[in-house]
């Protein structure tokens, strides 16, 4: 079989297990935390920032822009210019700080939320906007970024991101001596996606052939209005154990945490030590999609208790404490945030329409004679129209 030995979790381990409808789960002994909500550094078991405050500050600069391209297209589907847009608002820190960890050869499966870790991988935030404003199906080039296609069915890119996985191994892209030669992947879901069947598949296969895949679990706490306590009766990220894949739990509102946790697992992955879990504990800040009200399931108290948690607030005090910024540097990424803002209002109004008759030749790389001959009709269909008053 190829990849290495699975590292043996204690059995024993505290477990902290969330009673349904009780007290949600804030700090255990199992949550790996290294900055906390208040801006100080902390000690985590066996995890530390190996990263200089430039580094930390590369983070924050990519979390607010993040913030601030989801804020924008936020208002632009309020103002029907977009059909719908998923907020990423609170999830910055755990999205940025696993994209701040992807190496060269890494490949990339989102979900349909992670817009912050999409603009680390150099994709257009416009090209972005075309899905959710309907004017191009997902339009970015997912080869050349190493991130893939978003996908909306729930799960479905776990079995993508392992199938891919076990390719870069028989491709001999994992467990080379140079680590430069050597690549891993990187997948995101919610924390609905683990009940789905897909992500249970996915996980059979990640162990049974060790494939160098970085499960990378966002749990917001909610999957639409469905709460966590009633998706699971043990901690998220106690599931992957059961199928014999090293699981650990990691403030998802720490970048820090975030990125060294990440890191640590892709390295594994890449030298051929096979899978890892990682569930992020974030909250998701704002609704499901902007056709969600979560008024209707959830306390306007418990979004606040997570507004104090917010993720870039605590870097943005770190940063400022130890001098690696000053108001000058936020005044100049205050004045990027805001071109950034302008150019995506712009742009998405002057986003092409589309020409459907090229559709045809963007399902396959060579378009079969039966896509050719429907082209053909419709063409035939419209002219017959030609010169009608419109
Ligand atoms: C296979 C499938 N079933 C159901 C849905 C409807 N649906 C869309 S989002 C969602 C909840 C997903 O929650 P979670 O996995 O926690 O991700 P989050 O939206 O919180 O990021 C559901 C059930 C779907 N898109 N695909
Ligand atoms: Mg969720």
């Amino acid at each position: 079989m190829l990849g290495g030995v699975i590292e043996r979790l204690d059995p024993d381990a505290t477990e902290s297990v969330v009673t349904p409808g009780g007290t949600r789960i804030v700090r255990s002994e199992e949550f790996i935390q290294l900055l906390t909500p208040e801006g100080e550094r902390v000690d985590a078991d066996g995890f530390s920032y190996d990263h200089d405050d430039a580094t930390l500050a590369a983070n924050l600069r990519h979390m607010v822009l993040g913030r601030r391209f989801d804020a924008e297209a936020t208002a632009l589907q309020r103002k029907g210019q977009l059909g719908l847009w998923p907020p990423s608002l609170g999830q910055e820190a755990a999205q940025v700080g696993s994209g701040a960890a992807v190496a060269a050869l890494d490949e990339v499966f989102p979900s349909y939320r992670e817009h912050a870790v999409a603009l680390m991988r150099g994709i257009d935030p416009l090209d972005m906007l075309k899905t959710m404003r309907g004017t191009a199906m997902v339009d970015w080039d997912s080869v050349d970024a190493r991130f893939h296609l978003y996908s909306f069915v729930i799960g479905t890119q776990s079995l993508h991101a392992v199938g891919y996985a076990m390719g870069m191994q028989r491709d001999g892209i994992v467990g080379n001596p140079d680590p430069a030669d050597n690549g891993a992947v990187l997948v995101y879901f919610g924390d609905g996606a683990t009940s789905q069947g897909d992500v249970s598949e996915a996980l059979v296969f990640a162990a049974s052939y060790q494939a160098p895949v970085v499960f990378f679990v966002q749990n917001n706490q909610w999957a639409i209005s469905e709460p966590i306590e009633r998706q699971s009766r043990i901690p998220l990220y106690r599931r992957a154990t059961g199928f014999g894949i090293p699981s650990l739990r990691v403030d998802g509102n720490d970048v820090l945490a975030v990125q060294a946790v990440t890191e640590w697992a892709l390295d594994r992955a890449r030298r051929g030590e096979g899978p890892t879990f990682i569930e992020a504990f974030t909250y998701r800040m704002g609704a499901h999609t902007t056709s969600d009200d979560p008024t209707k399931y959830r306390e306007r108290a418990e979004e606040e208790q997570w507004r104090a948690k917010d993720p870039i607030a605590r870097v943005r005090t770190y940063l400022l404490r130890t001098g690696a910024i000053d108001q000058a540097w936020l005044d100049a990424l205050d004045a990027e945030s805001e071109a950034l803002g302008v150019r995506i209002r712009e742009g998405c109004l002057e986003l092409p329409n589309p020409v459907l008759e090229d559709y045809w030749d963007r399902v396959y790389a060579q378009t079969p004679p039966g896509l050719v001959a429907q082209r053909e009709a419709y063409l035939a269909y419209e002219a017959s129209f030609e010169g009608d008053q419109a």
